[in-house]
């Protein structure tokens, strides 16, 4: 373990150069996850858990009716033009804006070699074949630290849609850091499907959701733009899943697109800085993952040793148990075989075999054994024998059975995790510390720190 991920970041002094901090930071924690030698999800697959790599970039998801505007708000985002847009249904499938050294245009398969993480996208029939991808190099507003899913513009009817539209959008809203929901003066903006789908996301992701009245220059004036408001207020209260709602729902349109000055206010800047805000909050919540991803690789380390160790000394025991058994089960059948000897074998035969000293040494320590086989009436020495060996097998069955050892570390597992430890600990926790703080001196003085 060494700092390769550390400088694996720092290798491209270009990139490098180029990068803004909160960029790099988030570059550098998705590094640490990955790195094939070692990296986060590498190192956690081996300690049996699962750990999934930071994004680089948050992801907004936009819906809203047909023409509410959302890919001419992605183009002015973006300043460039990325996306057809008009007043036809432009948008057919799921479009995925993100920036990138080239400007390209990439086809759904691409597109989810580039995002493993949407490949679930693809389960839903059809999907794929209307998913495209369209890089640019622009570095506009936070772009480069965000990617937008555009969606397809929502009508009512069955038989719009070459796939499950309701069913596409829920799972995207699922891998969202933000929705933005677009509802437009003209046009359906209370279609039944909108409504649905909002009501659907609220129920699990209300603290993403961020509702614009979009197109705000063509809402007439300021009067009609509140009764406007106040409709769609009225029509998303009406639905049980969102009646609780405050809804917070600011005017935005495009500068651009309104010739004449416009009197009502445009709160586009608003979306920016909810952008940017959801950035700064992707950003501490990914160093805190990253801190609380460390301490659960180091204490599963500390467990697996911890239960390596008890294995051991369980190991022993149980090894222990294991001769006494093995050791009495076999000491049964000698002392027959040698008592059976001795009774038998004429004292002559023992002299001469063992020596006259060895088989009076011999004697004295079968003494007790050779009184008690005496008191065995003879017609039972066989049932005696018999049993004595019985319980003889039972005692090495015993022994063999109570020896079942617990697994126990291999020689290199038992280095590796150690290391792994310090690794977590010495170098990955000091990354993050670091990390952190060139997030936080952004904002306040190095003094303060
Ligand atoms: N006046 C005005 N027109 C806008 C604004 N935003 C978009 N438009 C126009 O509205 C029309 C529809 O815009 P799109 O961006 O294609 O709308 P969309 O929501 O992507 O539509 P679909 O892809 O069909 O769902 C286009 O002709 C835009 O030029 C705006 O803020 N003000
Ligand atoms: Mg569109």
């Amino acid at each position: 373990m060494s700092g390769k991920v550390r400088h694996r970041v720092g290798a491209n002094p270009t990139e490098a150069a180029t990068l803004s901090v909160n960029e790099r930071i988030l570059k550098d924690c998705h590094n640490i996850y990955i790195d094939p030698a070692n990296g986060l999800v590498p190192i956690a697959e081996k300690l049996g858990l699962s750990l999934m790599a930071p994004r680089k970039k948050i992801n907004i998801l936009l819906l809203g009716n047909h023409s509410a505007g959302k890919s001419t708000f992605i183009n002015w985002y973006v300043e460039e033009h990325v996306l057809k847009t008009g007043v036809a249904i432009e948008t057919q499938g799921f479009t995925f804006v993100t920036s990138g050294r080239k400007r390209e245009s990439l086809t759904g398969n691409a597109t989810l070699h580039l995002y493993p993480h949407y490949k679930g996208l693809a389960e839903i029939p059809g999907v794929l074949d209307y998913a495209t991808t369209e890089i640019s190099t622009s570095k506009q507003k936070k772009f480069s630290l965000v990617m937008f899913v555009d969606t397809p513009g929502l009508v009512d009817g069955d038989m719009s849609y070459p796939f499950d539209v309701n069913e596409a959008i829920l799972w995207l809203g699922n891998m969202a850091d933000l929705i933005f929901v677009f509802f437009d003066p003209i046009g359906q903006a209370l279609c039944k499907r909108t409504l649905d789908l909002v009501e659907a996301l609220n129920a699990t992701h209300s603290d993403k959701i961020r509702f614009y009245l979009s197109k705000a220059d063509e809402a007439g004036h300021e009067s009609d733009r509140q009764r406007v408001l106040m409709q769609i207020v009225q029509e998303l209260c009406k639905r049980p899943g969102l009646n609780k709602c405050g809804f917070d729902m600011p005017t935005i349109y495009i500068p651009s697109k309104n010739q004449k000055t416009s009197r009502c206010v445009n709160q586009i800047e608003d979306v920016c800085k909810e952008v940017e805000k959801t950035i700064n909050q992707t950003i501490q919540n990914t160093l805190n993952s990253l801190e609380r991803d460390c301490e659960l690789i180091t204490t599963t380390v500390a467990e697996k040793l911890q239960i390596d160790a008890d294995a051991h000394y369980a190991n022993l025991r149980t090894r222990s148990k294991g001769c006494l058994y093995t050791f009495l089960g076999l000491l049964i059948p000698m002392l027959i075989l040698i008592n059976f000897l001795v009774s038998t074998v004429p004292r002559a035969t023992l002299y001469s075999t063992f020596g006259k000293d060895y088989t009076e040494i011999l004697m004295v320590y079968l003494g007790p054994t050779l009184q008690l086989w005496d008191a065995i009436p003879q017609d039972y020495n066989l049932q005696v024998i018999g049993g004595l060996l019985i319980f003889s097998l039972v005692l090495v069955l015993l022994a063999k059975l109570t020896t079942r050892l617990q697994p126990t570390l291999s020689k290199k597992e038992k280095r590796v995790l150690p290391e792994t430890r310090d690794y977590i600990e010495n170098h990955v926790k000091a990354l993050k510390k670091q990390l952190y703080e060139e997030y936080l001196q952004q904002s306040i003085s190095a003094y303060d720190l």
